[in-house]
């Protein structure tokens, strides 16, 4: 079962990479990323401080967070000619924020810290939030541990956000961790919306649907219990890979149990109920390779990429849990047009550079501008950089 599911593992991360290619363009002050033929990449912004988060409102202006200081800046390209060039302290003194999202004009962020979360709007255009609320109250999720960051993501009539493991893997079960929270929007009936999850920090809506979707970043060590070790260690470079989820009411999705398409963690194989919370597994709907670290991603619903509409782009960080550096990349992920599923994905930008263990880019998420170009942040350059078609 494990060689069998390492070799499926393995396949996909073959034939991820045989997609892969070069050609594309770099633009000026851009490093020599490995840019996929057909598209371009240029510097968005810089210069702004620490480049976490990012979301957009509907008249363009470009929010990112920084969870140190604990603030968001809003960024603006005047002219549309793709480069931000104005900027302004949009919140501060917001500890630990990160994650947010828009809707209704207002931009909702929730903090490591405070377990709850904020909105915040612009009313005089001076691009300085001077309407700021405390939507959720402090405390309405568990906070901190060692993946303390909140995804969030608002429908009409619910808001969601995500509470990660606090550490590699927690074996409580079930727990108040590792797990979707839904809130009616006015931050009443408090429900467990699904479990199972290890560090999933961004949820977005699939364009059309009321889908929740999330980029979950996988345990390390999975050989540990085998006696592997850092620098020889075939096991874990290949398991457990990076999952993309559809978040549905009431499902679990294996963590830190199972991962992948239900392979079972060594630490819980001798659980007398493994083979029950297997069959209650639901399976991740995309995999990605091993120790990527999915952060951020966004669902593409323009025009602008051909044949791109629908699709997902993700932001790998890269891995320090694996004898090979990987990860390091925007990865386009292909969903099908009429059943809404994933049947593909690929590299469009590797950000490694030349020396694996100085790579040139770590990139956090991804957005698509209003004309439809992507944007990714990275935190390692603290830029911004953008995603265009090749001229
Ligand atoms: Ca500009
Ligand atoms: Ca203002
Ligand atoms: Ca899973």
């Amino acid at each position: 079962m494990l060689v069998r599911s390492l070799a499926i593992v393995f396949s996909l991360l073959i034939a991820s990479a045989a997609l892969a290619q070069t050609g594309g363009q770099v633009g000026a002050n851009v490093p020599p990323f490995d840019v996929r033929k057909g598209y371009k990449v240029t510097l968005a912004a810089e210069g702004f401080g620490p480049a976490r988060f990012m979301v957009l409102d509907d008249k363009g202006t470009l929010y990112i967070s920084q969870p140190q200081p604990g603030k968001i800046v809003a960024l603006n390209d005047k002219d549309k000619d793709g480069v931000y060039e104005t900027r302004a302290d949009f919140l501060t003194g917001y500890r630990q924020v990160h994650s947010m999202y828009f809707k209704d004009g207002w931009v909702y962020a929730t903090s490591a810290d405070d377990g709850g979360c904020k909105r915040a709007r612009d009313t005089n255009g001076d691009g300085k939030a001077d309407d700021v609320e405390q939507f959720l109250p402090p405390g309405s999720v568990p906070t901190r541990g060692g993946h303390p960051f909140r995804g969030i993501v608002l429908t009409d009539k619910h808001v969601f956000i995500s509470v990660s493991d606090p550490g590699n893997l927690s074996a409580d079960y079930p727990s108040a961790n590792k797990s979707i929270y839904r809130f009616d929007v006015d931050g009443k009936n408090k429900m467990q919306f699904a479990t199972g999850l290890r560090n999933t920090e961004k949820l977005a809506l699939r364009p059309g649907t009321e889908e929740i979707w999330g980029l979950d970043h996988g345990s390390d060590n999975f050989g540990g219990k085998y006696g592997e070790s850092k620098g020889n260690q075939p096991i874990t470079d290949l398991i457990p890979g990076e999952e993309l989820n559809m978040i549905t009411e009431g499902a679990f999705y294996g963590h830190p149990f199972l991962s992948n398409n239900r392979i079972v963690r060594p630490e819980f194989a001798d659980r007398p109920d493994i083979v029950e919370l297997a069959a209650k597994t639901t399976p991740p709907a995309w995999v990605f390779g091993a120790h990527w670290s999915g952060l951020g991603f966004t669902f593409l619903e323009k025009d602008y990429f051909p044949q791109h509409k629908g699709d997902l782009i993700a932001a790998f960080h890269g891995s320090w849990n694996s004898t090979l550096k990987v990860g390091y990349r925007i990865e386009r992920v292909l969903f099908d047009k009429e059943t809404g599923k994933p049947y593909g994905s690929q590299q469009i930008v590797g950000t490694i550079g030349s020396n694996p263990n100085n790579p040139i880019a770590r990139p956090v998420d991804c957005v698509e501008a209003a004309d439809g170009s992507i944007l990714f942040s990275c935190d390692r350059t603290n830029k911004i950089y953008r995603i265009s078609k090749s001229d």
